[in-house]
């Protein structure tokens, strides 16, 4: 029993992931490391989309959430760095675990917690015994390590841990497929309000409700409804036009679940009804959705001008006298980020999760179509884990219009 009121303690406090995996992954670096790892966690300061966003590569190995920790790892040790006891920020953000509360090392999941004043001390000792130090470039620590350590070999470890963070536990996928359901109702939830005269960021607010009342805490990155002349504008996020009877609208939009993102684009008509040429892109773009989902496997090459995902997609497209309309690359690794964390020398794997989103944007029509599905390599091929959301345009003019 005591068990097991600690695993759902521990759930919820890390966000979904129990602290088990995070030593795991951290064990897992480890083995076969060869100097200190230093990772800060994002502060107040940095990062306040949707409230406090954790760094995610110290969230990856750490599952700590609060700000200005300090990971510091090596072969053999791991230390947890975490800020003093403050009244005055308790009083404005709440109360904190602080280094030297009872059960802090239960709760972080580390045998050592430390305040963050020890930091240069600490590293003061590693240093004597490492002649390597792995710092993010972005890292806030890195420019000061760099001076202080003129003597070490300064690396950056973000291809490291994006070769972990590109493959995906059992956890890791059972949040995605969640955070992939809410956001497949929120777009259901969202065809549903769609109508000329209704404002975009109306059907923004009917997304984010149903994902919401589904569990997931916030938006993985701000929705895009582009409706008419916005459906070609590719970060649109104003959201603040009103649609009308006869245009497309863009819905580009993804629920973070457990600190997981999803991330689905659909296209379409206002009105509930497609015209012969808004059809006629919409079924280039779905077939090369559909040719570069066929051509998923272990091995392939993802992005890249030849022999890859992106290129059987560009193909399809460009045979069929479109290739300057479409603009952006075929998509991204998804995870903690959206737009995850990628060592770009990595041919795909089974267990990683990307996006498939191919797209026309004809500007002086005030066409533009994106099609975008959440994507798991398999062993075999890929599995389409936002199959439940119609791409077929039939369908979606179903599911649009009115009764
Ligand atoms: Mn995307």
């Amino acid at each position: 029993m005591r068990t097991a009121v600690l695993i759902l303690l521990a759930a919820s406090l890390f966000a979904g992931i129990p602290a088990p995996e995070f030593r795991d992954r951290r064990a897992k670096l480890q083995k076969a490391f060869d100097g200190i790892l230093v990772l800060s966690g994002h502060g107040y300061a940095e990062e306040t989309r949707d409230g406090f966003f954790q760094e995610p590569n110290f969230h990856y190995l750490t599952g700590w959430t609060e700000p200005g920790a300090v990971l510091i790892l090596t072969a053999k040790e791991e230390l947890l760095l975490i800020p003093e006891r403050s009244e005055r920020t308790e009083r404005y953000n709440g109360k904190k675990l602080a280094p030297g509360d009872p059960g802090a090392e239960e709760r972080t999941g580390f045998a050592k917690v430390l305040p963050v004043a020890r930091f240069g001390a600490e590293m003061q000792r590693l240093m004597a015994d490492h002649g390597r130090i792995y710092v993010r470039p972005a890292d806030a620590r890195a420019e000061k390590l760099k001076a202080a350590a003129p003597l070490h070999e300064i690396l950056d470890p973000s291809n490291r841990i994006a070769a972990m963070r590109m493959k995906k536990s059992a956890l890791e996928l059972d949040l995605i497929r969640r955070a992939t359901e809410a956001t497949v109702q929120g777009h259901r939830e969202a065809w549903r309000s769609i109508a000329p005269a209704r404002f975009e960021y109306q059907i923004a607010a009917a997304m984010e409700a149903a994902y919401r009342a589904m569990g997931c805490e916030r938006n993985a990155y701000p929705p895009i409804v582009g409706s008419g002349p916005n459906s070609v504008v590719l970060h649109y996020n104003s959201n603040r036009r009103k649609m009308d009877s006869g245009e497309l609208v863009v819905m580009d939009v993804g629920a973070e679940c457990g600190g997981y993102a999803a991330d689905i684009t659909r296209t379409v008509p206002v009105n509930g009804r497609f015209t012969p040429r808004q059809r006629e892109i919409y079924d280039i773009v779905l077939g090369a959705q559909n040719a570069a989902i066929a051509a998923v496997k272990p091995g392939m090459k993802f992005r890249g001008e030849t022999g890859s995902i992106e290129s059987v997609a560009k193909k399809y497209i460009t045979d069929r006298g479109y290739g300057k309309f479409w603009l952006h690359g075929l998509g991204h690794h998804v995870g903690l980020e959206v737009h995850d964390s990628t060592d770009p020398e990595l041919t795909l794997q089974a267990g990683m999760v990307i996006t498939i989103e191919p797209g026309i944007y004809i500007a002086e029509e005030n066409l533009g179509v994106r099609i975008e599905d959440m994507i798991l390599v398999t062993e075999t091929g890929a599995q389409v884990i936002s199959s439940a959301l119609p791409r077929d345009p039939k369908e979606i003019e179903k599911l649009v219009q009115k009764p």
